[in-house]
């Protein structure tokens, strides 16, 4: 170790961290460490490895500082963030941006050596009286093509417990890194903290990209979404890593759907925050690699796809015996699992959704709660936050699949995009070949907004693959890549779009919570040939014969044809308008493919003449 890291180092660290730092030969660890040590000034740091000690070391930590609390069942435990700090902060998380380089101006960003200057300000000094955790992680399977080692730095124990669960161990193979490996660097703290220990300067609240450097900085923030260095702020790294080497890195679920005798068949599918990957991906019936992110490389002409997490930061509100029976029993199971946002009386969970009464009184993200209590805004506090969110390791799930930590991935037979729309796409429909894919679903997806994030909900937003709120490379360079991913692939995934959230006239939803299965078990039926399909002016859709035997024989449900049409009708003005609306965005992007603009313009030319030959609305029957 070079001198004037090991100065710095020894002042702090006892000899058993010490000694776990120095096995790892790498000087711009060394540094990273020593610099975090004269920027935060903790009062001491701890180095942990991939050791049961140390992981439980941090478990009784994060109860003891009061960042969790434990609960009546046997390893559960409850964290609240901040009333103000229950979401990703879009506005607050900017890239740094070298003088020299030019990111997209759709992108939120700040001048490297300005942002730098505000976020090490707010982090100098963050850690004074306390401990600085130093924990070692992989993104994706450890040793495998996939891998990306990472090194978090954080002053919150609950950041450190959730990581432990939601990611492989990565210190033995940061052994094998060598001085000039590549990894991810994270430095987090969760500033000043108010008296419910939660932080109290969120009007300071910052996470910095610092693209050149492939290190993340965050500050006066807890929730997850913001803190955790290896779930979304990696994902923005990683995109970036991907786009040099040639692969993909994706806010997907990855899931094995189960076909006739004992197929298994791979898809992946990106839905916007709060849009359905999870309760895809648990599916009853189906088997889950992952629910949030997933590394895609082209492998001997095949896509392979690894969950890049190992467990599950998932949204609570909804999960119920009916809808999720496979985590509610985990969740009400003793193990490991941790709260975030609900609300608690006497040492029990509750959320909205999940199918029990709710007492009106207990302990939430407000403090002490009691039914109508408003917040300063005069806004009525719901007992546990929308947003409101658990912590399990994917070990935990009865359907977990087999390959799910294969350090090979799994080959990928479909993708599927899908956004929350109440008017406009169908269920569920096949793209008529991956480029139409690529641009009709993926880059023209748009969502409402969710609780996922700060700020308003129910606003129709593009959300480019799902993807827009960690993308860190230029918007047409990134739909290029994906473009580009079939080339030279023997076998392509099939592309489809799905569309959970059709609502009628009255705003009913049109489709129960399960039919998805039924849309997987009909893509997964297609990669294989084995249904027909008819066409649309904006993909192919499955017929009623095979979707009410599918109904039939999965949910024991009588699909009927009014359904059908109601659910399958294409709807002229609203794709037209939709169109409209992505054309927009697109003259807007800096250099988009020419391809982008002429795919959308041949979909409009089918809608219109499909719209001259049989009206506004069309039935499947119809066509
Ligand atoms: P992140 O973890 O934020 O990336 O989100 P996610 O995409 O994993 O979202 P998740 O699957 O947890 O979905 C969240 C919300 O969508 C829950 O409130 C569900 O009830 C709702 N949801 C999921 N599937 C359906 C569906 O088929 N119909 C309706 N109406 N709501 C659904
Ligand atoms: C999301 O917001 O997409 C999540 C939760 O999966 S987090 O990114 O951790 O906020
Ligand atoms: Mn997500």
């Amino acid at each position: 170790m070079k001198s004037q890291y090991e100065a710095v180092l020894k002042d702090k660290l006892d000899a058993d961290s010490f000694a776990k730092l120095a096995a790892l030969n790498n000087d711009k660890l060394h540094a990273f460490v020593a610099s975090a040590i004269e920027l935060c000034e903790p009062e001491s740091v701890k180095v942990c490895d991939d050791s049961d000690a140390d992981r439980d070391d941090i478990r009784r930590r994060s109860v003891e500082l009061g960042e969790e609390t434990s609960l009546a069942a046997e390893g559960h435990t409850i964290h609240f963030d901040g009333y103000n700090d229950q979401a990703r902060d879009k506005a607050a998380t900017k890239y740094l941006v070298p003088a020299e380089m030019d990111l997209d101006k759709k992108l939120n960003q700040v001048a490297r050596d300005d942002g730098l200057a505000e976020v090490r300000s707010f982090l100098g000094g963050a850690m004074a009286g306390r401990q600085m955790l130093v924990r070692f992680y992989c993104l994706g399977p450890t040793d495998s093509a996939f891998s990306i080692s990472c090194v978090q730095i954080t002053d919150s124990a609950y950041v450190a417990h959730s990581e432990d669960m939601l990611y492989r161990s990565g210190y033995e193979q940061f052994k094998t890194l060598g001085d000039s490996g590549e990894f991810f660097r994270f430095l987090h703290s969760a500033g000043r903290l108010a008296d419910n220990n939660t932080s109290a300067d969120v009007d300071k609240r910052r996470i910095y990209i610092d693209i050149a450097e492939d290190m993340v900085y965050s500050v006066n923030t807890q929730y997850a979404g913001n803190t955790v260095g290896l779930k979304k702020l990696s994902l923005r790294l990683a995109i970036r890593k991907a786009d040099r080497e040639g692969w993909l890195a994706e806010h997907m679920f990855v899931l094995g759907v189960h076909g006739p005798a004992d197929r298994v068949t791979y898809f992946a599918g990106a839905f916007p925050s709060a849009c359905g990957k999870t309760s895809t991906a648990m599916v009853p019936g189906e088997t889950i690699v992952g629910d949030d992110l997933a590394y895609l490389r082209a492998v001997d002409g095949r896509v392979a796809a690894v969950n890049v997490e190992s467990g599950i930061f998932g949204i609570i509100r909804d999960v119920n015996a009916k809808d999720d029976p496979v985590i509610f029993d985990v969740l009400n199971s003793p193990g490991e699992v941790i709260f975030s946002n609900v609300l608690v009386t006497g040492g029990v969970p509750h959320w909205l959704g999940m199918g029990e009464d709710i007492p009106d009184a207990g302990l939430n993200h407000s403090g002490d709660w009691t039914a109508g209590k408003t917040d300063a805004k005069g806004a009525e506090i719901t007992p546990s936050h929308k947003n409101a969110r658990y912590t399990i390791r994917i070990s935990a799930l009865a359907n977990r699949d087999e390959r799910a930590d294969d350090p090979t991935g799994v080959s990928l037979g479909g993708l599927i995009y899908g956004g929350r729309d109440s008017d406009t796409c169908v269920p569920i429909q096949q793209s008529f070949d991956w480029a139409h894919g690529m641009i009709t679903m993926g880059a023209s997806l748009e969502s409402e907004t969710t609780a996922a994030t700060l700020g308003a909900e129910g606003v129709r937003t593009f959300n480019l693959m799902s993807n827009l709120d960690f993308l860190a490379i230029p918007l047409s360079r990134y739909i290029q890549n994906n473009l580009n991913f079939a080339d030279g692939l023997k076998a392509a995934p099939l592309v489809f779009g799905t569309n959970y959230f059709l609502k009628d006239a009255a705003g009913q939803f049109l489709n129960g919570k399960l039919d998805k299965s039924i849309w997987l078990k009909w893509m997964e039926l297609r990669v294989h040939g084995e249904v027909e399909a008819i066409e649309t002016p904006t993909g192919s859709i499955p017929t009623f014969d095979d979707l009410h035997r599918l109904f039939a024989a999965h949910l024991k449900t009588d699909y009927s044809q009014d359904a059908y049409i109601q659910q399958f009708t294409t709807r002229i003005p609203e794709n037209l308008a939709k169109l409209d609306r992505i054309e927009a965005v697109y003259r807007d992007v800096a250099d988009t493919p020419a391809v982008v603009l002429d795919t959308l313009a041949a979909q409009r030319d089918r809608l219109k003449s499909l719209q001259q030959a049989k009206g506004d609305y069309v039935s499947p029957l119809a066509l």
